[in-house]
């Protein structure tokens, strides 16, 4: 089931997180508030049963504490991605050692296939997986043979037409029951057939962001409207402040690798 995890890997953000790759006009994020956003993040998964790990923040990284792009876990077994961007090429060497426990046979990514893992939607009927301005072609290609290899179908879409649009998962998430939250204004792809879309109102398109966790939904705090479609479709929702890490072009999903 993707909906359901036992574990998380997670990166403290560091003191230069600011310095990291962002196209938000919003301003630079405060260091102080970050940390105390990642808190409640981890607080949340650990209230949820998860049994998370921890890294301490990396330097050479700014964006390193956006772990999930580093790398899929399944339950079936793990692969180590080769990020898109040049900046962040070498972030998944240290994740890999991390993942290694409990996968003791990881796959990776090679050159000159590159992917994110925010452009990995996993839901019950197999994987999305997006190519973006991040993950290319030759990439899907690469994580769909090995995806298929344990019986995992997937599907590929391609999001370089949306503009705005960073990852897939920028854009879309999978709540469980056969949903998916939806941002406004994505095209109608073949690949949603088979999917109930919830799709999010216009000045609440970040939210589309949001990580179902066993039995609750974490949201992003402050987009009222897409956390009462939640609730009226009887999820639990969990809202968490993310404004810091908006400022860096990330979401719920990118804080954590869940397996
Ligand atoms: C980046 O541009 O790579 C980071 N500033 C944000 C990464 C967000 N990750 C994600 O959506 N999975």
């Amino acid at each position: 089931m993707s909906t359901r995890f036992t574990r998380a890997l997670l990166r403290l953000p560091g003191r230069n997180f600011a310095a990291g790759i962002s196209t938000s006009t919003e301003g630079a994020p405060s260091f102080a508030a970050t940390l105390a956003q990642h808190a409640l993040y981890l607080a949340a998964l650990e209230s949820l049963g998860l049994r998370t790990r921890v890294l301490e923040a990396d330097e050479r990284f700014p964006d390193g504490t956006f772990v999930e792009d580093t790398a899929i876990a399944t339950q079936h077994g793990a692969i180590i991605t080769r990020p898109g961007a040049d900046a962040r090429l070498h972030e998944p060497t240290a994740i890999a050692a991390a993942l290694a426990t409990d996968y003791p046979a990881l796959a990776c990514i090679a050159a000159p296939g590159t992917v994110d893992g925010g452009d990995i939607c996993e839901t019950d009927a197999g994987v999305l997986i997006g190519v973006s301005h991040r993950t290319n072609e030759e990439g899907a290609r690469q994580l769909g043979g090995w995806l298929g290899s344990l019986g995992i179908a997937s599907t590929v879409l391609d999001i370089r037409g949306c503009a705005g649009l960073l990852h897939l998962k920028s854009g879309i998430s999978y709540l469980g029951d056969g949903r998916l939250a939806v941002a406004p204004g994505l095209p109608d792809y073949a690949a949603f057939a088979g999917y109930e879309l919830v799709i999010l109102a216009p000045e609440e398109s970040y939210a589309a962001n949001c990580l179902r966790i066993n039995d609750r939904v974490l949201v992003a705090d402050g987009y009222p409207r897409f956390t009462d479609t939640l609730g009226r479709l009887g999820y639990d929702p969990l809202p968490l402040p993310m404004s810091e890490f908006r400022k860096m072009d990330g979401g719920l999903s990118c804080l954590s690798i869940r397996y």
